[in-house]
């Protein structure tokens, strides 16, 4: 049988952009022609002005098939100890100067071909050292090698299962010079085939090959003559996916990349409970970044019913809500939270983030459109993604660019949806202006008060309270967690609406019920709102003054909510600005991408209803004194 050589080299502006080549049968020819073309247009390095493709006979005879080299991997923590591994595998051939070698390969000049260097006369024999040893004539036998994309193990095992076998080859070194792939390997008899990583940083275009040559053992033109013009095919290449990085490595240069930017995130660690002052790490410090904001995390009230609830009850709910683990004190905090919400019912979610997902993804479908605010919080977007409905995301409170939106989409069903507080901006939505579009257009609303309750609203009922009972939301969800001062989420709807979440929402189905200590706290927190106002109009009377005090630091605040957010933009200087504040004895995290936009990296103050007048105009003075410290 006759096959063909088909080479193909493509040049941008005279410059080398891309080759590849394959020894295939006659047939496979024109596809073949097909691929390497697109292959040739669509290179990294740019689009191709110049292909070369060039097809020549050979004869089967003349090709020379060899099973592929053994592949092993060899991972390790950080370039250095890359070199390392390799060094010490050129020890075992008996190579004595490694890191001459090594150096050379990591500084070699840019090359179409290979370094031949000959470990007999230490030193280089490659003819023409511009372009050095081009190996070719080369190919997989398997026909999958057949893609327009560049799979650089597959190709880079052939090229080195023909280069091991050549006659006075002891080893090849090698580095991708593309600058996103930093995998590379050492192939001899000994080693076989084995990747070695990290050789260097992602976007570093260095690369290049050596070939380690003994010219005691052959001529240096019989093996030139081999490498450049005998024909191989390489058979049983590994069929399994090989990845490109150890996860290890993947991971840890991620960290890095994060460190880097300034957003790599860890956790600091109380040593008290939340209350306005807290341990933190070692020190105490004044909380002005709690959710807490009636500070019943910590009142003795709802501590005590917490742990008569668990006397009561036991410490764990023992099942899902369907199975064995509904109470009759799950029912009655459903029944209270139904009442303070003015809705029929109410179903209980272990966490907030878990009453968003489960909530929305039951509500709607592929079929649906959701209509989201950009500024939603994060358990918002994730219910929508996992509800696989079309997201429409509308300008923040922008009731104009929802309704040009809604009118503009085809869609049969589906739902609007709004944090009624915004957890970041602290400014509250637009809720009859929401509640009107839905009804106008067929759709479900829903309002996320996770900020709103115990906040908003004269006896803190939240956003509906706020707007007076004006308009009323198909679905109200909230938590139990902030103002509440415990642990869970929920939704308020008609009977209808909650039905169908029992059956539907799969984070409430999936999940053992909450803890009795989490329900009796949240329902004696919820008792002492309705009983007396007074935190809530205490903690409202704080915003008031805080955002004063700013204002007479010459810092612009005007937030209607605790939520109070300090834009500083950069995301290091934010980092700096809480720093100084921690140090100082005040604690107000900075918060950034990507909870917030890039660049909007800012402090976010969230007041407690136990802030006194002098805390607060205390610490707008030390936020303004730290603001200009890193102006
Ligand atoms: N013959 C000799 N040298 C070559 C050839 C060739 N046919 N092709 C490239 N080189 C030299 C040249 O100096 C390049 O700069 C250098 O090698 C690197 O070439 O298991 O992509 O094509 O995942 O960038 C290794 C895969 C990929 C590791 C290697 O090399 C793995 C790669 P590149
Ligand atoms: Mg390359």
């Amino acid at each position: 049988m006759t096959l063909y050589s088909i080479k193909m080299r493509a040049s941008q502006k005279e410059h080398h952009v891309s080759g590849a080549e394959r020894i295939l049968e006659k047939k496979q020819l024109a596809s073949a022609v097909g691929t390497l073309t697109e292959r040739a247009l669509q290179h990294s390095l740019g689009t191709a002005d110049f292909i070369n493709l060039k097809i020549e006979e050979i004869s089967e005879e003349a090709v020379l098939r060899l099973p592929a080299l053994p592949v092993t991997t060899k991972p390790s923590q950080n370039i250095e100890d890359s070199f390392s591994v390799m060094a010490s595998m050129l020890n075992e051939l008996g190579i004595t100067n490694p890191d001459k070698l090594i150096t050379l390969l990591r500084n070699v000049k840019p090359m179409r071909g290979a370094v031949l260097y000959d470990i007999a006369t230490n030193q280089r024999i490659d003819p023409n050292q511009e372009r050095g040893i081009r190996v070719t004539y080369m190919d997989a036998t398997d026909s999958d090698s057949l893609s327009s994309n560049k799979n650089h193990f597959r190709e880079a095992l052939v090229l080195a299962t023909k280069v091991v076998n050549t006659p006075g080859m002891v080893a090849e070194l090698c580095i991708s010079d593309d600058p996103d792939y930093v995998t590379g390997y050492l192939a001899s008899k000994m080693h076989g085939y084995t990747r070695i990583m990290p050789l260097k940083n992602v976007g570093d275009p260095h690369g290049g090959r050596i070939f380690i040559f003994d010219s005691r053992q052959a001529k240096p033109e019989e093996a030139i003559h081999f490498l450049e013009k005998v024909p191989v095919l390489v058979d049983s290449l590994p069929t399994e996916k090989i990845t490109i990085e150890a996860p290890e490595i993947s991971i840890n240069n991620k960290l890095d990349e994060l460190k880097k930017n300034a957003l790599f995130r860890s956790m600091r660690t109380m040593n008290s409970e939340q209350s306005k002052y807290a341990i933190v790490n070692e020190k105490k410090q004044l909380l002005m970044s709690s959710n807490s904001y009636l500070d019943l995390a910590a009142n003795p009230r709802v501590k005590e019913a917490a742990a008569r609830a668990v006397l009561l009850w036991g410490a764990g709910s023992g099942g899902s809500r369907l199975t064995t683990g509904n109470t009759a004190l799950a029912e009655e905090l459903e029944k209270a939270l139904a009442k303070f919400k003015r809705k029929e019912a109410t179903l209980l979610f272990n966490t907030g983030y878990m009453a968003n997902v489960g909530i929305i993804s039951a509500l709607t479908d592929k079929e649906s459109v959701i209509f989201s605010d950009e500024f939603n919080h994060a358990s918002i977007i994730d219910g929508s993604r996992l509800s696989g409905a079309k997201i429409i995301v509308y300008k923040h409170n922008d009731m104009q660019d929802l309704e040009t939106k809604i009118v503009s989409t085809q869609y049969r069903k589906g739902l609007i949806v709004s944090d009624a507080v915004f957890s970041m901006d602290g400014d509250i939505a637009n809720l009859p202006e929401i509640v009107k579009l839905s009804q106008k257009y067929h759709l479900l609303s829903m309002l996320d008060e996770a900020h709103a309750t115990g906040v908003i609203g004269a006896n803190g009922q939240g956003i509906v309270e706020y707007f007076n009972y004006t308009a009323e939301p198909d679905i109200i969800m909230g938590t139990l967690s902030k103002s509440l001062g415990s642990e869970g989420g929920f939704a308020c709807a008609s009977n209808a609406i909650i039905n169908y979440l029992i059956n539907k929402a799969r984070s409430f189905i999936f999940s053992t019920a909450q803890c009795p200590a989490a329900l009796g706290a949240a329902l004696e927190a919820l008792k002492l709102i309705e009983e007396d106002n007074a935190l809530v109009k205490q903690l409202q009377h704080n915003v008031d003054y805080f955002c004063a005090c700013l204002r007479r630091q010459g810092i612009n605040a005007n937030s209607p909510t605790p939520i109070i957010p300090i834009i500083i933009g950069d995301e290091a200087k934010a980092m700096s600005v809480a720093k100084e504040l921690e140090n100082e004895g005040v604690l107000i995290p900075a918060i950034r991408y990507p909870t917030v936009p890039k660049g909007t990296a800012r402090l976010r103050v969230a007041l407690m209803a136990t802030h006194t007048d002098e805390e607060l105009e205390h610490t707008a003075h030390l936020i303004s004194k730290a603001i200009k410290k890193y102006q």
